[in-house]
């Protein structure tokens, strides 16, 4: 039950001696587990560990840093229940969610393993005669990962995987809602063979922990997921600085559906778009836009279903929906169903919490559909971050475009229609870093670029082949085998 930080290869406590509880957001009584309430003593060592370890990690070939990952993506398949359990127990998504997550971090392995042995630079001829010309990828050295609680185990080895086969060393800050998940995958990379201060992990709260990792001056490379308020201040301190700064930020991602859509497939994939994860994703659907010829029809649809969803313990294989993620979650979702009524939005189902029965001894919230919500109320504007979803009436095709537009944040996004005109557009016109046709807005898969445009972040993409530009420096290399001094630009080689 009482659980530490990695540093160096070592479990230790903090050095206050002070520490922190874990409790299951869906049963207060269930205590998950006690970890060391860390500060900047504890970054300060674990940046110096790898510190230390980068200067042989970098050496290692990248394909053999790779079967490490490889490894490590072996055991939480063979974990990966006790891991998923241990998850829905610390944040209470159902266990469905939690053995998706963690499968989504087994993917990553693999794919992160492969890219040992690609890793690809690019060769190229050289303007001048008897010279040879390439480009490589280094590491970049020590890199601080600071990861949210909703996908505990997802997000972090999206970011930790492929900065280790890139050669980099990390010292990870899990978020201090889902620490045990932090341990299960530290842990497995140990377990895994690799060398101690490569990985490091330090708990505890973002002002504790996160902001002397971000400030450490050895910290070379800074990667958040979180809400665009602490995004900017990363990104402010991270320019000061010329660090490297890497951030998946907030969203408020819609789902268009069309008058020519398969209604029934559109209603379920809003469900659960809006529902999954309790509505606790980035890429969760939080406005609904609808053609004014099915609102009617899709709305009723919509809301029955919605009030068939069950709520309680995400380890009954009967639940549907499990707790927000602590006290403070509640109360934010409470007070912009507040705002939604005020607005004059219409409230078609939900709007408080629950506190019955299944749901007395957790933080639940009932699933809410707000419906005649207007494109710049604040609840179509501002993220909730929960079970809330916002119902929007579109004229036509190019107004439902254009709500969706209507937003600062830019990550993912989602249309139902049949007809292809109609979806190729959305794929150009739509300001997102993630479409989806006829599918809901969550559900991205590991070997392409997730990421997203506006508010959301700051232009990186994480998995894909395009995380390595987030974990790795380009070099350029030119070999001159001429024997003389070449001057490029200069010398003028003329073709006789
Ligand atoms: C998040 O939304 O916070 O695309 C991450 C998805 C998952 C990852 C979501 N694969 O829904």
């Amino acid at each position: 039950m009482e659980y530490k930080n990695f540093i160096n290869g070592k479990w230790v406590g903090a050095r206050s001696g002070e520490k922190f509880e874990n409790r299951n957001p869906a049963d207060w009584d269930e205590l998950v587990g006690v970890f060391p309430k860390s500060g900047a003593a504890e970054v300060d060592e674990a940046v110096e560990a790898a510190e230390q370890a980068f200067r042989r990690w970098r050496l290692v070939p990248a394909p053999k840093r790779a079967e490490i990952i490889y490894r490590a993506g072996e055991l939480l398949r063979k974990h990966k229940e006790e891991i998923a359990r241990d998850m829905t127990r610390e944040m209470g998504k159902v266990i469905q969610e939690t053995r998706g997550d963690t499968q989504e971090g087994i993917d990553t392995a693999y794919y992160a393993a492969g890219e040992g042995r690609r890793m690809f630079g690019e060769t190229t001829p050289a303007e001048l005669p008897d010279k040879f010309a390439m480009s490589v990828r280094q590491p970049i050295g020590v890199c601080g990962i600071i990861s949210p609680w909703n996908f505990p185990m997802a997000i972090p080895t999206w970011k930790i995987f492929p900065a280790l086969v890139c050669g980099n060393t990390v010292v990870f800050k899990p978020a201090s809602d889902t620490p045990l998940t932090g341990v299960n995958l530290v842990r497995t990379l140990a377990e895994a063979g690799l060398p101690a201060g490569v990985i490091n992990l330090v708990h505890g709260t973002g002002s504790g922990v996160g902001n002397p990792l971000v400030q450490h001056p050895k910290v070379r490379l800074v990667s958040f997921t979180g809400s665009s308020r602490a995004g900017r201040q990363i990104a402010e301190f991270c320019g000061k600085t010329l660090k490297r700064v890497s951030l998946e930020l907030g969203g408020k991602n819609a789902q268009i559906v069309m008058e020519d859509a398969d209604i029934d497939l559109a209603v379920e994939g809003a469900l659960w778009g809006a529902f999954g994860t309790t509505g606790q994703r980035c890429t969760a659907t939080s406005r609904i836009v609808l053609h004014e010829k099915i609102r009617e029809e899709f709305l009723a649809s919509l809301v029955a279903r919605v009030k068939k969803l069950r709520l309680g313990n995400g380890l009954d294989p009967n639940v549907d929906v499990g707790p927000l993620i602590n006290e403070g979650q509640r109360e934010q979702i409470q007070s912009y169903v507040e705002i939604g009524l005020k607005e004059g939005a219409k409230l078609m189902t939900g709007g408080k919490p629950c506190e019955q029965g299944d749901c007395k001894k957790g933080w639940f919230y009932e699933p809410t559909v707000f419906a005649e919500v207007e494109q710049n109320m604040r609840i179509a504007q501002e993220e909730i971050f929960g079970p809330v979803v916002s119902v929007i009436t579109a004229r036509d095709f190019t107004d439902a475009i254009s709500i969706l537009n209507n937003s600062s944040y830019g990550l993912s996004s989602s249309i139902y229609t049949n007809d292809v005109r109609r979806a190729l557009v959305a794929i150009r016109d739509i300001e997102a870093g993630i479409t989806y046709v006829n599918g809901p807005t969550i559900g991205a898969e590991v070997h392409l670029p997730f990421g997203g445009v506006k508010d959301t972040g700051n232009g990186h993409r994480e998995s894909g082949t395009a995380v390595l530009d987030v974990f790795s420096e380009w070099k350029s290399v030119y070999i001159d085998y001429s024997g003389k001094l070449q001057k490029a630009q200069i010398d003028d080689v003329r073709v006789e």
